[in-house]
C-alpha cells in the first residue's frame, strides 16, 4: 500500500512530496504515507504503528489529536472557516502569546514561519533604512529568497549551498557568520555594522541538527545590535513554548527586539507571527508604510487550535515534565552509545523538548562540525530506529521533537529500540 502510494505521489509531486524534508533523500528507502496519528503515535498506510519524534516538525507539543484540540478545532469549523475580517480568536491567541513572551508587545498574525520572518526582515529595513542582513551558518528560516544562503534543515540535507532560482540581488545583502561564533560576529559589525538593518537567527539552532549558543553569545549579538542601532531579531519558531513558556529568550534572558513564531502556537495548524517591540510594529500597515498581508492570516481554526494549546501549556509544571522526559531520553540515547560499538563516534544534544542524537563525537557548536557528521551512519540508525517501531525525523540535520504525550513508557520503549539499533 505505502510503496503504491508513493509511486503515485511521486507522479503528482516533486520528489512525492509536498516539502523536501519529508522525502527520504538523506536516508534512502520510501517515506511512510500517515493515515492517522494520536497521542505519540502514528500509523502508517500498511497500518504499522511508530512512536512519532517528527510531531509535525514540532508543531505537535500536547501529542496527535488531542481532545481539546480536536474540539477547539472543530467548534470553530462551524462557526465558519475564514471570514476575511478581524475575530476575537485572534486576541484570546495574542495575549497568551504576550503573557509568555513579554517582548512580543504587538505582533501580526500569518500562516507560516517563512512568511513571518519574511515580514519581520522587511520590517527590519523599514525600521533602519538599511539592507543588510546578519544571519548564520546551519541556521534556517523558511524559504524567502534571502534567506536561502547557508541554510539548515531541508538545504543542508539535500547539500545545496542555497536554491536554484535565488538571484544574487536577492542574497547581496545577506551576510553569513559562522553560528557561535564571536569573533567573526565583531568582525562583521566592525566593518558593516553600520549599514546592518538586522542580526537574524535561531537563538537555539534546530535546523542543522539542535545546536546550543555557546555563553555569551546571544549577549554579544545583543549588545552589537544596540550599539549599531541594528535590531535583534529572534526566530522562534521551533524554540518558542518549547525551551521554555517564554521561549529561547527566556531561557537564556536575553531579549529582541522582534520575534518570529509559528508550530506551536498553531496548535498544529498553519501559523506564524511576528511581533516586538510597539515602536517598530507600529511601522506596520495600516498603521504604517510597510506592507505585510494575508486572506488567510489569523485564521479562526488556527487560533481556535493555537489557544487551546497555549491554555495547556501556562503551568510550569507542564514544561517540567516534557523536559524531564527528553532529559531521560536524551541520558538514555547517551547510556547506550556509550554501552555500545559506536562509543566515541555519536553524541546527544538536548534542551527543553528537543533533542538530536549527531553521529559527531561531541554535539556540534556550528553547522561546520555538524557537517562533519557520519551521514550513513546516520541512515543506518534511523532505518533500524523506523523497522523498530521509531518513527525519527529522516535527516541528521533536524531535532527530534518529545510531546506531553511521550510517557515513560514511550520513553523506555525509544530507548530499547535504540540500544538495539546502535548494538
Ligand atoms: N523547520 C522545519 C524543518 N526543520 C520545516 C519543515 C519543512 O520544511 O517542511
Amino acid at each position: 500500500m505505502n510503496d503504491g502510494l508513493f509511486a503515485r505521489a511521486r507522479e503528482l509531486f516533486p520528489g512525492g512530496v509536498n516539502s523536501p524534508v519529508r522525502a527520504f533523500g538523506a536516508v534512502g528507502g520510501t517515506p511512510r504515507f500517515v493515515t492517522r496519528a494520536e497521542g505519540a503515535y502514528v500509523w502508517d498506510a500498511d497500518g504499522v504503528k511508530r512512536i512519532d519524534y517528527v510531531s509535525s516538525w514540532g508543531a505537535i507539543i500536547l501529542g496527535h489529536a488531542v481532545s481539546e484540540i480536536v474540539e477547539a478545532i472543530s467548534s470553530a469549523a462551524g462557526r465558519g472557516t475564514s471570514y476575511g475580517a478581524p475575530t476575537p480568536g485572534e486576541i484570546a491567541l495574542a495575549e497568551r502569546i504576550q503573557a509568555a513572551m513579554p517582548s512580543v508587545e504587538r505582533m501580526r498574525f500569518t500562516c507560516s514561519g517563512t512568511e513571518a520572518v519574511m515580514s519581520a526582515v522587511r520590517l527590519a529595513r523599514a525600521h533602519t533604512g538599511r539592507s543588510k542582513i546578519l544571519k548564520f551558518a546551519g541556521c534556517y528560516h523558511g524559504h524567502a529568497d534571502s534567506l536561502l544562503t547557508a541554510a539548515g534543515s531541508g538545504v543542508a540535507t539535500m547539500g545545496l549551498p542555497g536554491s536554484a532560482g535565488v538571484t544574487a540581488d536577492a542574497t547581496r545583502d545577506t551576510l553569513v557568520a559562522p553560528y557561535n561564533d564571536l569573533d567573526s560576529v565583531s568582525e562583521l559589525f566592525d566593518r558593516f555594522g553600520d549599514q546592518l538593518a538586522a542580526v537574524l537567527l535561531e537563538p537555539v539552532a534546530a535546523n542543522m541538527g539542535l545546536v546550543l549558543p555557546k555563553p555569551g553569545f546571544l549577549e554579544l549579538l545583543r549588545e552589537q545590535t544596540s550599539a549599531h542601532h541594528a535590531l535583534l531579531v529572534f526566530d522562534e519558531v521551533i524554540t518558542g513554548f518549547r525551551v521554555a513558556p517564554g521561549g529561547a529568550q527566556e531561557r537564556y534572558d536575553v531579549t529582541p527586539d522582534l520575534t518570529c513564531l509559528g508550530k506551536v502556537i498553531g496548535g498544529g495548524l498553519p501559523v506564524g507571527a511576528f511581533g516586538g517591540r510597539a515602536d517598530i510594529m507600529a511601522l506596520v500597515a495600516p498603521e504604517g508604510p510597510m506592507y505585510q498581508a494575508g486572506t488567510l492570516s489569523g485564521n479562526p481554526l488556527a487560533m481556535a487550535a493555537g489557544e487551546a494549546t497555549l491554555a495547556r501549556l501556562t503551568d510550569r509544571d507542564v514544561f517540567d515534565r516534557l523536559e524531564e522526559q527528553t532529559t531521560r531520553l536524551a541520558a538514555g540515547l547517551g547510556e547506550a552509545i556509550d554501552a555500545g560499538p559506536h562509543a566515541g563516534r555519536a553524541s546527544v544534544a538536548t534542551i527543553g523538548s528537543l533533542l538530536t542524537l549527531f553521529w559527531t563525537p561531541r554535539p556540534p557548536t556550528s553547522f561546520a562540525e555538524a557537517q562533519a557528521g557520519d551521514g550513513e551512519a546516520f541512515a543506518s540508525f534511523f532505518h533500524a530506529m523506523l523497522d523498530r517501531g521509531v518513527s525519527l525525523p529522516p535527516s541528521p540535520y533536524e531535532a527530534w521533537f518529545v510531546t506531553l504525550a511521550h510517557g515513560a513508557g514511550e520513553v523506555d520503549a525509544t530507548l530499547a529500540a535504540a540500544r538495539e539499533a546502535l548494538a
